[in-house]
């Protein structure tokens, strides 16, 4: 550590492609492990994969993979290896152990990430939440950590049982701890989401780094942090705004991603219970991204763990400026597209699988925004009438 002082960090990724799995599924995965790791602020283009039937219970890869990124990670120096998968405790104590480096799994990596973009005391005590109770059960690793900030070499093979005993009691309580100033947090918000009870509520959702902040500001013309990284917002933005003769609460809050980890669902679930009382939800989906139906899948998923899965919806597809679609013959992996497939096909390929309204658009560009508002009021009308029916400020 002390010899990496003063420059970026650099790290290698690590996937595996299990049975029935595509390798270009898995290397678009990885893709999007690099975009988190530069997000933390590690720098890498190296990756390794394998295909395996199931992961080795030992060392998660084979032992002759991780001879290879040995080899790799010793002649350049590098100060990190993530993992696109979790690891067992055992697993990440073997590999740590292997190849004298940090480990990294997505998990600890999203977990750095929101730890870093924390800003109010609410989304820091999530956090640290967590963080905490990611580290319970890996406890051995952590002392190795603690023992590299101290300075020493991290390869002394982990601490005593009665340390970590000692740790485990200390993270206990802390966890214990951050869970009431939670409760008392979440006290304070509740009462501040009960004055809006009495407003019709929109919320912004959907995978991470597709243009939710970018659309709100647009919506709203308020100025909320839109950048190209993920997980820009974490915390929750609330701004009053008026369609024609309708008031209405938009909300923009933390974005979704594949495996965020449970005990961060957990901790945040206060945040996005303004997901889950919202009337309204716009799904915002990036259509220039490579695997943007596994996306849709993904926020669909998270939205049914939070039982917010049944409300009015409208499917935001964004970013219609940066796709393109090539040519027969054309072929390039690299780029944002997909083969002889225009957006007005993928428009009716969209209409015909869901049942929910479907507005093609770019933020970035202004570009069908009155479309996006006209459906927007057209729902935001029938939530009135439901809510008020005997009230005629709307005729
Ligand atoms: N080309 C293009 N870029 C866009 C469009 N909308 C947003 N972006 C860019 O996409 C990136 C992410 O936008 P954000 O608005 O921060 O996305 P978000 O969904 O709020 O992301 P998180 O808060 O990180 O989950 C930014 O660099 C935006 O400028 C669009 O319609 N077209
Ligand atoms: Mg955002």
């Amino acid at each position: 550590l002390i010899e990496t002082q003063g420059r970026e960090q650099s790290a290698v990724f690590v996937g595996l492609i299990h049975q029935g799995q595509e390798e270009r599924t898995v290397l678009d995965y990885l893709e999007e492990l690099k975009f988190l790791a530069e997000t933390a602020g590690y720098i890498g283009d190296k990756s390794f994969w394998q295909r395996l039937e199931k992961p080795h219970p030992a060392t998660f890869i084979g032992t002759g993979k991780l001879e290879e990124i040995k080899e790799y990670v010793e002649e350049h120096k590098t100060d990190i290896v993530i993992f696109d998968d979790d690891l067992s405790p055992s697993q990440l104590r073997n590999i740590e152990k292997e190849l004298k480096r940090r480990i990294y799994d997505r998990s600890l990596l999203i977990l750095e990430i929101f730890r870093s973009r924390a800003r109010t005391a609410q989304a820091k005590t999530q956090v640290e939440l967590a963080h905490y109770q990611y580290l319970l059960p890996r406890l051995t690793r952590m002392w190795t950590h603690l023992e590299r900030q101290r300075g020493g070499t991290g390869t002394r093979g982990g601490a005593g049982e009665k340390e970590i005993e000692t740790d485990r009691r200390v993270i206990r309580n802390k966890i214990a701890l951050l869970k009431e100033k939670l409760e008392e947090l979440d006290r304070q918000s509740t009462t501040q989401r009960k004055h809006r009870k009495s407003q019709v509520r929109v919320a912004l959702v959907g995978y991470t780094n597709v243009g939710k902040s970018t659309l709100m500001n647009l919506l709203s013309k308020s100025d909320v942090f839109a950048e190209n990284k993920l997980f820009a917002t974490l915390d929750t933005t609330v701004r009053k705004v008026v369609f024609k003769n309708l008031p209405f609460l938009l909300s923009d809050t933390v974005g979704f991603i594949r495996k965020l980890p449970h005990a961060l669902v957990e901790s945040f679930k206060s945040t996005l219970d303004e997901v889950r009382e919202s009337d309204v939800l716009l799904h915002v989906v990036d259509i220039s991204h490579p695997n943007f139906e596994e996306h849709i899948a993904v926020v669909q998923q998270t939205l049914t763990e939070l039982g917010a899965s049944d409300k009015p919806a409208i499917l935001v597809f964004n970013k219609t400026d940066m796709y393109r679609h090539l040519d027969e013959g054309e072929f390039d992996y690299t780029a944002n597209q997909r083969q002889n497939v225009s957006v007005a096909d993928l428009k009716k390929t969209w209409m015909a699988k869901t049942h929910l309204k479907c507005v093609f658009i770019s933020a970035a560009q202004k570009d069908n925004i009155s479309e996006l508002r006209d459906a927007m009021y057209a729902e935001i009308e029938k939530i009135y009438r439901e809510k008020y029916p005997y009230q005629h400020y709307l005729y």
